[in-house]
């Protein structure tokens, strides 16, 4: 009989899980280029993280994004291994980064056919005081059949072919979502893989948790202030539910993806449409979320089935355990009437 030694020689990395699905759905292997680039890029982002303090990349480095946050030097590198990642696989045509203002056109002699909206390092205001920070993809095919350009990148988010994110906590994790389903990868640095460690996740039915910056409590409208009465002071007298916020969009929905419960960043008095950007904050979320078996909504209409107009155009968010967010979506209704 064999003995089962440590040193597992099955293991089942990344890089193999994609190439296995690749191969199930008789694909040319653009996708699964894309996705180990993407990996590559995401693995050497995680050790720039990790060693900021130390190699001076903290910092603001004097510019600012689309969103009018004072860029970090971290975020300038993560940007550029991203593109340069994704233009080096030559399955990519436009890329759309939170950090640029307008959509990159990939040069012809790289395109291939897929387009990535993405932030590379979502949550960066968190850096200096290391609050866990992350990497969000959505991947989408190109639809139409002229010149590539920045039209191509404005799909519903019913429409992306593979999402996911790269979350440098405790540990590095990538959380990948494909038609399949959701599957979890842990960074191994003694051997520089992400190797499976939950497989086809699906999110509670219900948590116990809800996260969002209360700060803002002045301008929620009426149906968010009886929600979150009704998880302070349940009216069935069952425990309360506890709030979770750390302000690092990855984060916290990374652990409503674990632990269940709802997260929401939604529209108030102050921001119409909420803070986060559809494209490559929301849609990735929602995406990944609904594979899941949770739901994701503005509080009018589901995330996913929004058809959007500008690629750094924001939207509303509540996301998270289905039955927690339809609990949300009723009161919603109720005041909406
Ligand atoms: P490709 O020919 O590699 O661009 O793949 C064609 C389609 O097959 C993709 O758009 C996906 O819908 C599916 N597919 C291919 N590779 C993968 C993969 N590694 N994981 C999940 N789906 C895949
Ligand atoms: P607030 C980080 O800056 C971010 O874009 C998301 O990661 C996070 O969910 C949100 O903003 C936090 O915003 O207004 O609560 O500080």
């Amino acid at each position: 009989m064999t003995e089962k030694t440590a040193f597992d020689t099955d293991i089942v990395t990344l890089t193999r899980f994609v190439l296995e699905e690749g191969r199930k759905a008789h694909g040319t292997g653009e996708l699964t280029q894309l996705l180990s680039s993407l990996c590559s890029a995401v693995k050497a982002i995680s050790t720039a993280v990790r060693k900021a303090g130390l190699a001076d990349l903290f910092g603001i480095a004097g510019s600012t994004n689309v969103t009018g946050d004072q860029v970090k030097k971290l975020d300038i590198l993560s940007n550029d291994l991203v593109i340069n990642m994704l233009k080096s696989s030559f399955a990519t045509c436009v890329l759309v980064s939170e950090e640029d203002k307008h959509a990159i056109i990939v040069e012809p002699e790289k395109r291939g056919k897929y387009v990535v909206c993405f932030d590379p390092l979502d949550g960066s205001s968190n850096i200096d005081c290391l609050v866990s920070i992350g990497t969000i993809f959505g991947i989408y095919k190109k639809s139409s059949n002229s010149e590539p350009s920045e039209k191509d990148a404005l799909q519903p988010g019913r429409n992306l072919v593979a999402a996911g994110y790269a979350l440098y906590g405790s540990a590095t994790m990538m959380v990948l979502a494909t038609a399949s389903g959701v599957n979890c990868f842990m960074l191994d640095p003694a051997i520089g893989e992400f190797i499976l460690v939950d497989k086809n996740v699906k999110i509670k039915k219900k948590g116990n948790i809800y996260s969002l910056n209360e700060g803002y409590a002045k301008d929620f409208d009426p149906a968010l202030s009886e929600y979150l009465h009704r998880k302070k002071f349940p009216p069935d007298n069952s425990a309360p539910y506890g709030a979770r916020y750390v302000g690092s969009m990855v984060a916290d929905v990374h652990r409503t993806l674990v632990y269940g419960g709802i997260f929401m960043y939604p529209a108030n008095k102050k921001s119409p449409k909420g803070k986060l950007r559809l494209l490559y904050e929301c849609n990735p979320m929602a995406y990944v979320i609904e594979k899941a078996g949770g739901l994701a909504s503005t509080g009018k209409e589901a995330i996913l089935d929004i058809v959007p107009t500008d690629i750094h155009e924001r939207a509303p968010v509540v996301l998270g355990s289905p039955e927690d967010v339809k609990e949300f979506l009723e009161i919603y209704k109720k005041h909406s009437c």
